[in-house]
């Protein structure tokens, strides 16, 4: 009872610290002038991209299964007749010769489906001059938009969302005074499209795209309907609304999507029914659902840096202004922003975020908006489970479990494999075969990152059931390599072939294309070790588990190279001076807990040499990837460097790809590649809680890697393995005080730089008892003899246990 009341007193404070609403706006003082600018709303199914014009607004819509092409995959299947050719040149190192018999034998035209706009709804207003007090808002704590203006004597207000409990976008329209509102509704779309008037309200269809010469299939329909006391009149693709003080857009759409395999969903009547259900309610009942089942979500995570309020600054102002230390604030809005666009972009039964999460505009959008599974699709899923937004996860198993069935296809057809693989990247239709040609594409490695996600969800909740539910998903991706890796006649190991470290390759190579490259043998350890640990919750066959030991064990070990580099392939070959884009090689260190401090100190030492050689600016999701690393190599004060980098405004169009352009947030934050990709939100977003709270190495560490810059601050509610959520205060750089509560008990390990009393806690004795909290068992890496490894200082740590039962609440205080 003591235990709960203070977890209750706990949640107040936070309640209060989440109450500055006004850290969680962002605002500007002219409407958008391009689509970077406009700002986003979305409820996973439906998106929406609100500009906030005078005399013309713009809702730029998008549904999430609006793709090009049709059911299809892309396996070649006259490739296998090749394979061992290949691998031969491959092991001969005749890497180039290798790359163009793949994209002879294995290439096909089809390199993945587009993600396609669904047009804009058109709002143009009469009478609107002298416009002032104008401002536009994306309130994040409560997931509205809203624009103010005056004209005249006339103050104009929009709200809108995208309903979070039904498939609506919804904008309120008040003018004050008596009928001052007069506007015209319109539709316009670049596809191919009809629009026109049914039953007084907006109708329009989109057609089917075809795409590299897969038919289009995908079918939208879209409905607008406008409640008002005005008067409502039509064209015959245009509504007027006349002589109003309020009007209400009610916008929905929907296709003929069902899943991967299957079209023959009615999109009309899909359509009708998500409008009907939301006309249902009334206006304020809308919203207050809205608003409360986002909230739910939402409200689990507060978190306060140092700054303040800043009411009367455009936050694009703030990211050109932002320099040490002064506007932490906005980097904690950008935090929960990150947040904002998953909860946003990715609910149960939905798609996954995609490129672009479900925001774009184009018919022909920068890589197709398609999932990237060499890095951007799943760097989406980063803050899913330690920001406590775990539902938000589910989409992302579900597209994993599409693709267990569409990759066992390809494992067959191009490798002779069992199990399932994907390359390194998929689409709506979970085509799994390789694109864009061998020199980016041949990766047969995307599947078995995707699905460590799985297990990261099972450590993260401790959930059993989803465990034996994905166990065969699981179980085809150790499948997968243990009939595919084969035997490096020079080394001796077994490696993963062709293949190549993503997007890079080594100089002199003549190619990309090589064998047991650092990240295929990281990921493929990965997928048998989990798979080892699935196999022995569940209580599967030992003899299973035996066979996969006994593949890991002939795995190519890490290796830290003549510069005391982690090696990013299998030889000694990396240039000190490379800045590349693609890390891969630091997979290991994160996302995955291969390479730590405490269990492997010469993996660790070389990755951060490695970090440190490839520099601290780069693309927008690779500055994303080098926050949580740096925050794993436990240095606070780099990752700030690097967020500093992400924190610079980008005033460019968004399809600019302008070469050294600079500048990571475009005004509405979203993340500049450049192009905008949203990856790089969430790589921010994770990379913050990285910073406060870790838990891969066989402990709850708090505050791992602060920096100076936020020497003061509170959070609430992350979660870490082992289902814990955390709350903290630090003060002067140092943790003040923190509230941990274990949801499913267990044992419960706690690391700190400061040493720590609470009730039953005791000095840490022996190995961390908690499986779910424990760093894989692995063979620290093999050093070069030129190597200099004396830069390890790995900081000294205070370590605790505790036994938890479920629901008890731990509360900690600093013993200094
Ligand atoms: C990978 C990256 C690019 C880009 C693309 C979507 O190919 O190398 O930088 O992010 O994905």
């Amino acid at each position: 009872m003591k235990a709960k009341q203070l977890f209750i007193g706990a949640l107040c404070l936070s309640c209060s610290w989440a109450a500055h609403a006004d850290d969680l706006t962002l605002r500007y003082f002219n409407p958008a002038s391009t689509w970077v600018e406009a700002l986003p709303v979305g409820n996973s199914a439906l998106g929406a991209m609100i500009y906030g014009g005078v005399p013309v607004e713009e809702i730029q819509l998008n549904e999430e299964t609006f793709w090009s092409g049709g059911p299809y995959n892309n396996n070649n299947p006259n490739g296998l007749a090749h394979l061992d050719e290949i691998r031969e040149l491959v092991f001969n190192e005749k890497f180039k010769e290798a790359q163009d018999l793949i994209d002879a034998s294995y290439n096909t035209p089809q390199n993945g489906m587009r993600y396609l706009t669904l047009g804009s709804v058109k709002l143009n207003f009469a009478n609107q001059e002298n416009v002032k007090d104008y401002k536009r808002t994306l309130d994040l704590a409560e997931a509205l938009q809203s624009t103010e203006y005056t004209s005249g004597a006339t103050k104009y207000t929009r709200t809108a969302f995208a309903s979070m409990t039904d498939t609506v976008v919804v904008m309120n329209l008040t003018a004050s005074g008596t009928g001052k509102l007069d506007f015209t509704v319109s539709y316009s779309n670049p596809l191919a499209h009809t629009c026109g008037v049914d039953n007084g309200r907006l109708v329009f269809d989109v057609k089917e795209v075809e795409h590299e010469g897969i038919p289009g299939a995908v079918r939208a329909h879209g409905i607008v309907k406008v409640v008002t006391d005005g008067k409502l009149s039509s064209t015959d693709s245009t509504l007027s609304v006349d002589n109003a003080s309020k009007a209400t857009l009610y916008i929905t759409a929907a296709t003929n999507f069902v899943d991967y395999d299957d079209v023959s969903g009615n999109e009309t009547a899909r359509a009708e029914k998500r409008l009907a259900d939301a006309l249902r309610k009334p206006y304020q009942s809308l919203l207050a659902d809205h608003t409360a089942k986002y909230k739910e979500q939402f409200d689990r995570v507060s978190l306060t840096l140092p700054g303040g309020a800043h009411e009367g600054t455009a936050t694009d102002e703030r990211v050109a202004a932002y320099k040490n230390g002064e506007d932490e604030s906005l980097a904690a809005l950008l935090f929960q922003y990150g947040r904002y666009l998953l909860i946003s972009s990715s609910q149960p039964g939905g798609q996954p975020a995609n490129l672009q999460g479900i925001w774009n505009d184009s018919p022909y959008a920068p890589w197709d908006s398609k999932y990237t599974i060499n890095i951007n699709a799943e760097m989406n899923y980063w803050p899913a489970e330690n920001a406590n937004l775990s539902e938000t996860h589910q989409p992302l198993f579900d597209l994993i479990e599409d693709m267990s069935h569409t990759g066992a296809e390809t494992a067959r057809v191009m490798y002779g494999a069992d199990g399932w693989v994907a390359h390194h990247n998929t689409d709506l239709w979970r085509a799994c075969g390789p694109v864009d040609g061998a020199y980016n594409g041949m990766w047969p490695n995307g599947g078995a990152w995707l699905a460590t996600h799985l297990w990261q969800h099972y450590l993260y909740t401790g959930d059993k059931d989803f465990l034996r539910k994905y166990y065969p998903v699981m179980k085809g991706c150790a499948d997968f390599y243990k009939s595919h890796l084969v035997r490096h006649p020079k080394y001796g190991y077994l490696v993963t072939a062709p293949s190549m470290s993503p997007e890079h390759g080594y100089d002199g190579a003549g190619s990309p294309i090589t064998a047991g490259c650092t990240m295929d043998n990281q990921i493929a350890y990965d997928a048998l070790y989990n798979m080892i640990q699935a196999s022995a919750v569940l209580g599967e066959d030992k003899s299973y588990r035996d066979s996969l030991a006994a593949i890991i064990k002939q795995l190519p070990p890490m290796q830290v190279g003549r510069y005391a580099q982690l090696q990013e392939w299998i030889v000694d070959a990396d240039n000190p001076k490379d800045e590349h884009r693609h890390v891969s090689h630091l997979y290991g260190l994160y996302p995955s807990a291969q390479v730590t401090p405490f269990n492997t100190p010469n993996a660790f030492e070389g990755a951060k040499n490695t970090l440190i050689q490839r520099g601290d600016m780069a693309t927008g999701w690779s500055i994303g990837w080098k926050i949580n690393l740096w925050a794993r190599l436990l240095d606070g004060n780099h990752a700030y460097k690097i967020i500093k980098n992400m924190i610079t405004l980008i005033k460019g169009n968004k399809n600019s790809f302008a070469a050294g352009e600079m500048g990571r947030l475009y005004p509405n934050l979203f993340d500049a590649h450049p192009p905008f990709q949203i990856d790089g939100n969430f790589g921010f977003a994770s990379g913050v809680v990285e910073m406060l709270v870790q838990s891969h190495d066989g402990a709850v560490h708090l505050l791992p890697a602060l920096p100076d810059a936020w020497n003061n601050g509170e959070v609430s509610g992350l979660k870490t393995r082992g289902n814990f959520e955390v709350d903290m205060k630090w003060a002067d750089s140092r943790l003040q005080s923190a509230v941990i509560k274990s949801h499913i008990g267990g044992p419960l390990r706690i690391r700190s730089y400061v040493p720590l009393k609470g009730k039953g806690l005791k000095a840490a004795k022996g190995e961390c008892r908690n499986d779910l909290l424990k760093a894989p068992s692995i063979v620290d890496a093999r050093v070069s003899p030129e190597a200099d490894m004396s830069g390890l200082n790995v900081p000294k740590v205070y370590e605790y246990d505790i036994m938890t039962k479920p629901g008890q609440v731990v509360t900690l205080s600093s013993a200094l």
